[in-house]
């Protein structure tokens, strides 16, 4: 059996595949908690090869040779990546098209909560930005032109991340696009600082929060609602990093990321990071626009059992974003010579701190070695880290990567906290590497 076809087959319908596939085996296999003693061999022929670290596997691993998908989807100007949904649209990126430094505009994510606006043709620099809230100072409006011409431009690489990234491993699942790994990117944006305009618009003494809306439509075309309007508390938006962006990697933001305006607000879940910016309200109180409540980018404030039910004064709402690593180089699913040491690489972050450490392993996490690491281009900009690994004889294998943030948390090796929408998975991310 060719492995194409074990991909196509998982992708498509996973129960099916596992019928087909192992149906009759005294033991099924499922997608879901594959590796049992009995399925070790069907499991080895799956992958291809015999898995010389089966021993130090844990029970319930999927290889990454059989989780990962790479079909292929066309949105335009974003070749290669995966579609999820396309009402709306929602598109992540497979690790190995992250492999770049600053990551360009075709191989970053997309996720619309609505159905964007048109933009095409329109006048940018006429595209207006609204001030307005209970703690507003002064209801005014500026255009793109006024904001670049008022004030200063700064140019950060900063990472977005979905705050749902990860979500397809959660047991009991969780509804909503189920993401892997590639709902991240680290572009380089370029605007205002939000805290310079804020200055000028002025701001009341009692401000709490700071939320953004959009111009995109809700997915109902009702016009009287919005898909989403998010924000962060008034110390987050203040921050020097917080920017007011109509450029990404030096050109216009590309139409599915926010083109002609967006907020940028690194570190925590990209849903604060408005597309399509047309207003931007200060609050006297906590922000209460679709998405900020019930279970919407809100966890259990305390760890629950999977599959509990928590009611609404015990959930809260989601700030910085967990430590985090990828693996974008090589691609899972490789042939490796034997012998020879590969030189991997990747990236890692932590939401607001720093990563301090990366970790790789080859055996299933049994032994570990530190990779080299070195310092973001800036606050909240992700981190290259790279290593040599060898491998002790043929067979398959898996790298596995492991950062540590700068309070010295580290990512887990298995599924983090369970919560009912399947938030902030950052369980270590693993490729597949056959050494022949
Ligand atoms: N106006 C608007 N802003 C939005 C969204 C949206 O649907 N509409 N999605 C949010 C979510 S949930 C995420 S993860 C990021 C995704 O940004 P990207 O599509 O540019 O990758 O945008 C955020 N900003
Ligand atoms: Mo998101």
């Amino acid at each position: 059996m060719k492995k194409r076809g074990i991909h196509e087959l998982y992708n498509s319908d996973p129960v099916a595949a596992d019928e087909e596939l192992w149906g009759r085996q005294t033991h099924p296999i499922t997608r879901r908690g594959f590796l049992t003693r009995s399925s070790l061999v069907a499991m080895s022929t799956a992958v291809g090869a015999s898995i010389p670290f089966a021993h130090l596997m844990p029970g319930g691993l999927i290889p990454a040779a059989l989780a990962q998908s790479d079909a292929p989807f066309e949105i335009p100007g974003k070749e290669g990546l995966v579609i999820l949904n396309d009402r709306p649209v929602n598109a992540e990126t497979p690790a190995h098209l992250l492999d770049d430094r600053v990551t360009p505009a075709k191989h970053l994510f997309v996720r619309n909560n609505g159905i964007p606006p048109t933009t095409t043709g329109i006048d940018a620099d006429a595209w207006t930005l609204e001030f307005g809230g209970e703690s507003v100072a002064r209801e005014i409006t500026l255009t793109i032109a006024e904001l670049k011409k008022q004030f200063k431009h700064y140019t950060y690489q900063l990472q977005l991340e979905c705050g749902g990234n990860g979500r397809s491993e959660f047991v009991p699942p969780a509804s909503g696009n189920q993401w892997s790994i590639g709902a991240v990117g680290c572009p380089e944006w370029t605007g205002v600082r939000l805290k310079d305009v804020l200055e000028f618009v002025g701001i009341k003494d009692d401000a709490v929060y700071v939320a953004y809306y959009g111009a995109d439509i809700h997915a109902s075309g009702d016009r009287n609602k919005v898909p989403i309007s998010r924000g962060v508390p008034v110390e987050k938006a203040l921050e020097d990093e917080t920017l007011i962006a109509w450029a990404m990697n030096g050109e216009d933001i590309p139409p599915m990321n926010g083109y002609p305006l967006r907020f940028v607000c690194a570190g925590w879940p990209g849903s604060v990071s408005g597309k399509w910016l047309n207003k931007i309200i200060v609050r006297n109180q906590v922000h209460d626009g679709p998405k900020m409540t019930g279970t919407s980018y809100r966890i259990p404030c305390k760890p629950v059992a999977p599959g509990t039910t928590v009611p609404d004064d015990e959930m809260c709402i989601i700030e910085s974003m967990p430590v985090k690593s990828l693996i974008t180089f090589p691609k899972s699913g490789i042939e490796h010579a034997d012998g020879k040491a590969l030189s991997i690489r990747g990236h890692a972050w932590a939401g607001d701190l720093d990563v301090s450490e990366v970790h790789v392993s080859t055996d299933f996490g049994a032994t570990w070695k530190k990779a080299a690491l070195e310092a973001p281009a800036n606050r909240f900009a992700w981190q290259h880290w790279s290593a040599d690994v060898e491998f002790p004889q043929v067979g398959y294998f898996e790298i596995w990567a492991r950062a540590t943030d700068s309070a010295g948390r580290s990512q887990p090796m298995v599924l983090p906290g369970w919560n009912p929408k399947g938030y902030l998975n950052n369980a270590c991310h693993r490729i597949a590497v056959q050494v022949v």
